[in-house]
């Protein structure tokens, strides 16, 4: 394994400070244990530069050694692959950490990335939001809480599937959508209490901060 630098925005306006997806990584990083430095990119002004490590012009990307991986999905997998504190090495444990990262990105967040965007502009009283809160509580959280309610970790022990299924609930928590579901909340709690949580969050904090300040 090479260095580990994991890039983010050198500054983001006040608003999703704390949820900026590079703390998925800072995170995992923490979780594992492994050194790691961050770089900044401008927020306002992308560059080609920028554009060739991740293709939308989006944070975050992680550099490891030659290898240069942008999604936090993707990111995360690889350093699963890293640390048993993210992945287990069985089998059975793998796929099932696979089946709920995938959960968590494609079945849960495609719901509910959209409900948050939805509750900025135009706040609650619009057909879209109408659309995807229906979506979001009908089909993603009613189920997902008695799952939650009968388990601490989604898989037998703490892995990458957490930090992104617990990141993404977070956002829905932020704006009340968890209300109704106290197992979904208490998860959150959980692992939001977790040290390797509160220094990411706390780092992502400072990072912006520092370009407050500059
Ligand atoms: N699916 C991507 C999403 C990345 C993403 O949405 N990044 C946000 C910051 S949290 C961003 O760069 N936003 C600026 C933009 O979209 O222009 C991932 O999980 O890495």
């Amino acid at each position: 394994m090479g260095e580990l630098i994991l890039t983010t925005f050198d500054w983001v306006p006040n608003m999703p400070r704390g949820y900026v997806r590079d703390i998925r990584v800072r995170w995992a990083l923490e979780e594992a244990g492994l050194l790691y430095r961050v770089e900044g990119v401008p927020f306002r002004d992308r560059t080609a530069g920028h554009f060739s490590r991740q293709p939308f012009g989006q944070v975050p990307w992680l550099t490891d050694g030659d290898i240069s991986i942008f999604e936090s999905g993707a990111i995360l997998l690889h350093l699963g692959e890293r640390s048993s504190a993210l992945m287990p090495a069985d089998p059975r444990g793998r796929s099932e950490v696979l089946e709920w990262l995938f959960a968590a990105l494609n079945s849960v967040e495609m719901a509910s990335l959209p409900w948050s965007l939805l509750n900025f502009p135009g706040g609650t009283d619009t057909p879209e939001w109408k659309l995807f809160d229906g979506f979001l509580h009908q089909h993603r959280l009613k189920h997902l809480e008695p799952v939650l309610a009968g388990r601490q970790w989604l898989t037998k022990t703490f892995s990458v599937a957490d930090i992104l299924m617990a990141d993404v609930l977070r956002l829905v928590d932020r704006f009340d959508g968890l209300a109704k579901y106290p197992a979904c909340r208490d998860y959150v709690a959980r692992a939001t209490a977790r040290p390797s949580f509160v220094k990411a969050h706390a780092d992502q904090m400072a990072h912006f901060a520092a370009a407050d300040a500059a």
